[in-house]
């Protein structure tokens, strides 16, 4: 017989018919379902209480301490403009996003682009399709203010990452991203790998086109769903990247739709404990430290920019441009 535990109740037309408090049940067709035996359907609901930490909100201090107040988010601003990459030879840091479709890449450029222009934009196409909207590989230089200078970073958006071999972008694709062998627009396919130019390939790319540090863009809500096969795809891209020695971080996105919290009140992000558990989540399935996940809301329906927003946008960027200086010094002293 299965065992319901202490608290089972069977209805039937609205009347509980059964509400034993013992351990097993043993069926009684005629008390349970008036002697029909033409049952259609029986249902079972399982009633939960919800986890504490969905709950309630900490009462201790804030598990990371940034302010989310357009003071902060002018000062990241002003950082951000005038940082200047470690090494003369790069002018512009490249950035390159990886991530399951729809976990919110196209978006993340979308955001950042939107803070420098001043309004919410939507250059980058994004949006749900089944499987992955962008089908190119696209690098985005992004401008200070409509007609300002280029700012010193590029995001190069991709394919999404799908589970099955043969599907979305590809470990040999990623590889010739990173090498910096692949241009502007050029359009994936699923069940081929980039065949790159003999001619270009007989010549290294030089360090101004490679990529400087790898995003893993993942959906908070989402990370208990990965699948195992995408775990696994995401290690070996992690090994092929950790040879390299490009730094990695990433961004945990659509935390508005992770936490009720957070939804209703953005400044909440840092004393959600549900988050907190989140960002270790991710952290221990895709093997990066915990300080190396930055929590994101990108801009998605708003038609307004709101300060607490960018401070969490601009601080993960401030943070990408960290580890990318962190490898430029390690290549300049090779
Ligand atoms: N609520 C919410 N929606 C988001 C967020 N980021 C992305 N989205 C939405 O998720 C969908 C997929 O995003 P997209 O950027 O196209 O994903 P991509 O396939 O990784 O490029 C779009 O409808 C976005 O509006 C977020 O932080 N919060
Ligand atoms: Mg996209």
């Amino acid at each position: 017989m299965p065992n319901f535990g202490q608290q089972l109740y069977f209805c039937r037309y609205n009347e509980v018919v059964y509400n034993e408090g013992s351990k097993s049940y043993s069926f009684n067709a005629k008390r349970l379902l008036g002697d029909d035996t033409e049952l259609t359907e029986c249902e079972v609901y399982k009633v939960r209480e919800m986890p504490d930490y969905f709950k309630c909100l900490t009462k201790e201090k804030p598990w990371r301490n940034i302010r989310l107040t357009s003071i902060q988010r002018d000062e990241l601003l002003e950082m951000i403009r005038s940082y200047k990459p470690l090494v003369t030879s790069v002018s512009r840091v490249r950035i390159l996003m990886i991530g399951p479709v729809g976990a919110g890449k196209s978006s993340f450029f979308n955001s950042i682009n939107s803070i420098f222009t001043g309004h919410v934009t939507n250059k980058a196409i994004s949006g749900f399709a089944g499987t992955s909207v962008t089908t190119q590989f696209r690098t985005y230089p992004l401008k200070d203010g409509r007609k300002g200078r280029l700012l010193p970073f590029v995001l190069c958006d991709t394919m999404g990452l799908e589970e099955q071999s043969g599907a979305g972008l590809d470990i040999e694709d990623i590889s010739s991203i990173l090498q910096g062998h692949v241009p502007d627009r050029y359009k994936f396919d699923p069940s081929a790998p980039f065949q790159p130019d003999e001619q270009k390939m007989s010549r290294p790319a030089s360090l101004q086109e490679k990529i400087h540090c790898v995003v893993y863009v993942i959906d908070a809500s989402k990370i208990s769903l990965m699948s195992d096969k995408l775990e696994e795809k995401l290690a070996v891209i992690r090994r092929e990247i950790n040879s390299l020695g490009i730094p990695q971080m990433v961004l945990m996105t659509k935390v508005d739709e992770a936490c009720p919290h957070v939804e209703k009140d953005l400044y909440q992000i840092y004393l959600s404990s549900y988050i907190k558990s989140k960002v270790q989540e991710v952290s221990s399935r895709l093997g990066v430290p915990v300080s190396c996940v930055l929590p994101v809301k990108n801009y998605s329906q708003e038609l307004e920019l709101e300060a607490n927003c960018d401070v969490l946008l601009l601080s993960a960027l401030q943070q990408i441009l960290r580890l990318a200086d962190d490898y430029l010094d390690d290549i300049d002293v090779i």
